[in-house]
């Protein structure tokens, strides 16, 4: 049986992670930082599974690091997916986003090579964030980018992922190690942070669509004003969804399937850099349409309001991956489409409030 060390498993990708290397047999250990009360909601469906354990840790703290490994036999895969991932949040706390998202990764790398530990795989969960404002341009005028694109990062976040993602690259020449970085465009799902754009969106859309049926109310019904929403006898109100630049291009993909992709990667002889992605990408405008046509409105406009303190001091304006690397050597290809997401999304939130209304009956 094979064991895998999870850093970040409370987080999206970590839950999905874990879920699919037990699927796979592995022994999981997943490494949670302390909290005053731990956010375990995305894992607590593991929590009788004898193959599961967690550990207590934090990546920006070398010692606690190695800790973790010395409190463990073996080891033959270590996923860091640990980070500060909020780009708007790395710009109000670059120090801190610096500590966990850049510095963090290091302290593995190092601590593996300090412990001797040469016969484990490492992945390093990279970004395209670190292309920032850079592209690639096809012969027939796409903009793109795969593992030649250069680097321009736009945010803390990403200046903190590209270190991580050199010191990967470091590692692996200097000492050996099977060391690969996934740079893996945006990915979501139903267990996305709620602060994301696409979990904001279609978590406002089924809060929206409980609230008229709750009150009965008709979309012919509604009377707006600059930020709420009103049924017609204006005893009913609702907030606006209130969002930042709706005209960023973004290549979204479901995180069921990326973490597949991680796996794949460490399954590899050599240890190499993948991009991950879908090879569509669609701006902010055209997720709304997506997620309010999927609840019968073809008109959003009503709904949203513009929010200046929602925008970024600097902001990545296009990402569209090319992923031909990952599909030749990995054989991975995405299953999801953005529509595909879209449902997945508003489906399992329309399903979660219902559960929650069967309970309170
Ligand atoms: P996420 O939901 O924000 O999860 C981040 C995880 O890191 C959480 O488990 C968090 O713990 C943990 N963490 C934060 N600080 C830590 C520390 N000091 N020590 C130990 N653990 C710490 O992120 P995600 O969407 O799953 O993404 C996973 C990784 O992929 C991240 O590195 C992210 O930057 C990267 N990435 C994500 C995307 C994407 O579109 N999702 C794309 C490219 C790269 P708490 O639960 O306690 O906060
Ligand atoms: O923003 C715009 C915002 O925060 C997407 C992380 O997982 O993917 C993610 O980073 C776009 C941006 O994701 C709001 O300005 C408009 O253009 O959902 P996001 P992100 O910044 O692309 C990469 C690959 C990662 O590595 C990161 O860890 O949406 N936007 N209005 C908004 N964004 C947010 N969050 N909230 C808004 O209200």
């Amino acid at each position: 049986m094979k064991n895998a060390i999870i850093f970040g498993v409370t987080g999206q990708d970590g839950s999905h992670l874990a879920d699919l290397l037990l699927e796979k047999n592995y022994k999981v250990i997943g490494v949670q930082r302390r909290s005053s009360n731990p956010s375990s909601q995305r894992i607590n469906h593991l929590s009788n599974n004898g193959n599961f354990s967690l550990v207590e840790g934090d990546i920006t703290d070398s010692h606690s690091v190695l800790n973790v490994f010395r409190g463990i036999d073996h080891v033959d895969e270590i996923y860091n997916l640990a980070a500060q991932s909020h780009v708007a949040t790395s710009f109000k706390q670059p120090g801190l986003t610096w500590d966990i998202t850049g510095k963090g990764c290091m302290n593995i790398l190092q601590v593996m090579v300090e412990e001797g530990m040469f016969g484990a795989r490492f992945y390093q969960a990279s970004s395209s964030e670190m292309f920032g404002s850079s592209y690639s341009v096809s012969r027939d005028g796409v903009k793109y980018q795969d593992e030649d694109t250069k680097f321009l990062p736009q945010s803390p976040y990403a200046i903190s992922k590209c270190a991580a993602h050199y010191a990967v690259r470091l590692f692996r020449q200097a000492y050996d190690l099977h060391a690969s970085a996934g740079i893996l465009f945006n990915h979501e799902g139903p267990r996305r942070g709620d602060n994301f754009v696409t979990k904001k969106i279609t978590n406002w859309v089924v809060d929206f669509v409980v609230w008229l049926r709750d009150n009965l109310l008709a979309i012919e019904d509604l009377i707006y004003d600059t930020d709420y929403i009103y049924g017609k006898t204006l005893t009913q109100k609702f907030p606006k969804l209130k969002l930042g630049n709706l005209d960023a291009y973004r290549d979204w993909g479901y995180a069921g399937d990326y973490v597949n992709a991680m796996w794949l990667m460490l399954q590899q002889e050599q240890p190499d850099d993948y991009v991950i992605c879908t090879g569509k990408t669609y701006t902010i405008r055209e997720f709304l349409d997506g997620a309010f046509n999927y609840v019968n409105i073809n008109n959003w406009s009503n709904f949203v309001s513009l929010d200046q303190s929602l925008y970024r001091p600097a902001e990545v304006e296009y990402l569209r991956g090319n992923c031909d690397k990952a599909k030749n050597k990995l054989g991975w290809e995405p299953k999801y489409n953005l529509d595909m997401l879209i449902s997945l999304m508003i489906d399992s939130g329309l399903n979660d409030k219902l559960q929650n209304y069967a309970r309170h009956i």
